[in-house]
């Protein structure tokens, strides 16, 4: 029997059954907990799994994980370089992200729109609490501005008021999508915006720091209709890179990789290079100079690693 991972709670996994369209828990087998080992979650939400029991209602196991299509990783940025998978076999990923109240990093997001080129997974930006910018025109114009003419979809929309609700609904119709980003940016309550039934728990802000508290404490696939799914994930404080070597970083830079072909030198990093393509596209203003920065640090966060 088969089924696919909706969520997981440390050693139990809920699991839905196309065939029967219903739910069952499962336990992991132990010869799939051992292989799993170097990351923190052998299995995954998106996961398609054989089960060890054919009939419902009876213990399950997890006999088998299905090879994935496609999967977000990161590691954390403590010192034991943990990796974990957010989901997998995703046809699509929202990065959902706040100017005001709390403001996300454009580093942040562009750590993930990477890691989304490396794995190929077709991504979006979405902007939420638009409602709050009329009082800061500016820096919302600033923050969508690092965005443009890049191959992403950008949504600003206010799952408050509902503005721009629509067109990100479309987007993800038929599709089963991860929506990431850090606590308090509004995911859940984009999620309820589209499906008020489902009455996710959301967070009030904490004055202190305008971090979002963590409401949302697993990562849980919620069907929107039958073909369209979409994943909730607690806030993400912090996203590495996990394997991305120095030379293909900006490869997964689309705007890099356009220019990168007038590089005087193959394997040009575009730091200082002479005859350096990229730099002079950031020098024209062709390329913006905060996603360069941002791919700088990504270098030296690279080379970071390697001296511990
Ligand atoms: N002003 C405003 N606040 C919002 C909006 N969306 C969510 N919030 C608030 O932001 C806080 C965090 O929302 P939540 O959905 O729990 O964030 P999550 O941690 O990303 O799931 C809650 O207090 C929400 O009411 C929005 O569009 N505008
Ligand atoms: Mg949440
Ligand atoms: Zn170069």
């Amino acid at each position: 029997m088969d089924g696919i991972v909706t969520r997981s709670t440390g050693n139990h996994y809920l699991i839905w059954l196309p065939h029967t369209q219903g739910f069952v828990v499962a336990q992991l087998a132990g010869k799939i907990r051992m292989h799993g080992l170097k990351h923190t979650n052998p299995v995954a939400v998106g996961d398609e799994v054989r089960l060890s029991n054919p009939i419902p209602g009876q213990p399950q196991t997890i006999e088998e994980i299905k090879d994935r299509k496609n999967y977000l990783i990161r590691t954390s940025t403590r010192l034991d370089k943990q990796t974990h998978i957010l989901a997998s076999n995703l046809d699509g990923l929202w990065v959902v992200a706040s100017v005001l109240n709390p403001r996300t990093s454009t580093g942040f997001i562009d750590r993930i729109l990477v890691t989304a080129e490396a794995y190929s997974i077709p991504a979006c930006i979405v902007v939420n609490k638009s409602d709050l910018w009329v009082k800061h025109p500016d820096e919302a114009d600033q923050f969508l501005a690092h965005f443009q003419g890049l191959p992403y979809p950008v949504f600003a929309v206010s799952a408050q008021t509902g503005e721009g609700i629509h067109p990100l609904e479309e987007w993800l119709l038929g599709k089963t999508t991860l929506v990431c980003g850090h606590s308090g940016v509004g995911k859940s309550t984009l999620i309820n915006a589209l499906k008020p039934d489902l009455s996710l728990r959301t967070g009030e802000l904490s004055d202190k720091h305008q971090k979002g508290k963590h409401t949302t404490t697993f990562a849980e696939m919620l069907f929107l209709n039958s073909k369209t799914r979409i994943i909730d994930t607690p806030g993400i404080k912090e996203f590495g890179l996990y394997d991305i070597e120095d030379a293909q970083l900006g490869d997964f830079f689309p705007e890099i990789f356009r220019a990168k072909k007038g590089c005087r030198y193959s394997d040009c990093l575009h730091t200082n290079e002479p005859g350096c393509a990229v730099i002079s596209e950031v020098a024209a203003g062709t390329i913006h100079a905060d996603r360069f920065k941002n791919y700088l640090q990504m270098l030296e966060s690279n080379h970071a690693e390697y001296r511990r």
